[in-house]
């Protein structure tokens, strides 16, 4: 199989290249804004090909996908953040939907047989209702900037798919992480955070959001899976939730990763990192993913959360000298 995969040195893509890199023919692009690859190099070794580029340039994105005529498009490139989005509202909907579209269209134009797998996120949901789960047909109602750009990305995806054929399967990632996730992102927060308590770095107390919210926390893992499971099953112009369908309270993740790397701390929430709007519930009903191409999650949460603090402590302990 010969993949091109947009925003390929990010988090989610160098698991996908971890998980797929030995049996497909991996081409790359990502931002021009990382300009240091180290530390990505081992990952990015795997690649066939790497092209620098950003994706709201369309003659740019177009000759990459020229060049590489691959048979399935991964696209992962996105200002990813919904606490960034709040900051940076233009910026996220162009990079987002302007890039979304502008990739559906060097598809359509240079690749027109190829299988798009459209990452986009349970965000553009809004927030679901206590107890039950999500699923695909529920009304997307985005309530922060981030979240309206994948709702843009999403109804995009659906229109090529109905007007121009093409073969765009649409993701609704609910939240997931693991080892080299950011700490942009709550659990990786929390992670890094007791990681540089544990390394005597970091006073003996933990900034959070709101740790009321219920959301999925999936295996980034499990996800990249999940793509491979729809970009060889998944039905063309059809919209899937790539989730778990269990919830957690953030407290209860929290007090679990504190738990596991045996370290005691007080907890301080911070306004500021409470994202206005911030959504309650989020959680996803996974049996549409499930019935089509048999994928499941696989992977413990205890597992994840330890692999991810884990990795944490790795890197505060290296970036201290220790
Ligand atoms: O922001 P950077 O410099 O870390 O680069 C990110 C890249 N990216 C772009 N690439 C091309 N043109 C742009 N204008 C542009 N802006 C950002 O996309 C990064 O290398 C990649 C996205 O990786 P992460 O931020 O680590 O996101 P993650 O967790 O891998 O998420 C993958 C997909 C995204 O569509 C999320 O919205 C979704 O999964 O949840």
């Amino acid at each position: 199989m010969r993949l091109l995969v947009t925003g390929v040195a990010g988090f989610v893509g160098r698991h996908l290249l971890d998980r797929w890199g030995d049996d497909a023919e991996i081409h790359g692009t990502d931002s021009p804004a990382r300009e240091s690859l180290s530390g990505e190099a081992r990952e990015l070794a795997r690649l066939a090909s790497y092209h620098r580029g950003d994706i709201t340039d369309p003659e740019a994105l177009s000759a990459v996908v020229r060049a590489t005529r691959p048979e399935v498009v991964v696209h992962l490139a996105a200002q990813s953040s919904g606490a960034t989005s709040l900051e940076r509202p233009a910026e996220t909907y162009r990079v987002n939907a302007g890039g979304a579209l502008n990739l559906l269209e060097a598809v359509r134009v240079e690749a027109a047989e190829a299988t798009v797998i459209l990452v986009g996120s349970a965000d553009a949901y809004g927030s679901g209702s206590a107890g039950s789960g999500l699923r695909e047909d529920a009304p997307l109602r985005p309530r922060n900037p981030y979240a309206l750009s994948k709702a843009a990305q999403d109804g995009l995806g659906e229109l090529y798919a109905a007007t121009y054929g093409l073969r765009v399967i649409r993701t609704r990632t609910f939240s997931h992480t693991g080892p080299g996730q950011r700490p942009r992102f709550a659990l990786a927060a929390f992670a890094e955070q007791i990681a540089r308590i544990d390394a005597g770095i970091q006073p003996p107390e933990i900034q959070v959001g709101n740790l009321e919210a219920v959301r999925e926390y999936g295996d980034v893992r499990d996800v990249v899976a999940a793509y491979r499971a729809l970009a060889e099953r998944g039905e063309p112009g059809e919209a899937y939730n790539v989730c778990t369908g269990e919830g957690h309270r953030l407290r209860d993740l929290l007090d679990r990763l504190l738990a596991l790397a045996g370290v005691r701390a007080d907890v301080v929430v911070d306004p500021a990192r409470t994202r206005s709007r911030d959504v309650d519930y989020l959680v996803g009903d996974p049996g549409k993913i499930r019935a089509r191409t048999a994928w499941s999650p696989r992977i413990p949460l205890d597992r994840t959360l330890t692999d991810l603090y884990q990795d944490a402590r790795a890197r505060v302990r290296r970036e201290a000298g220790r």
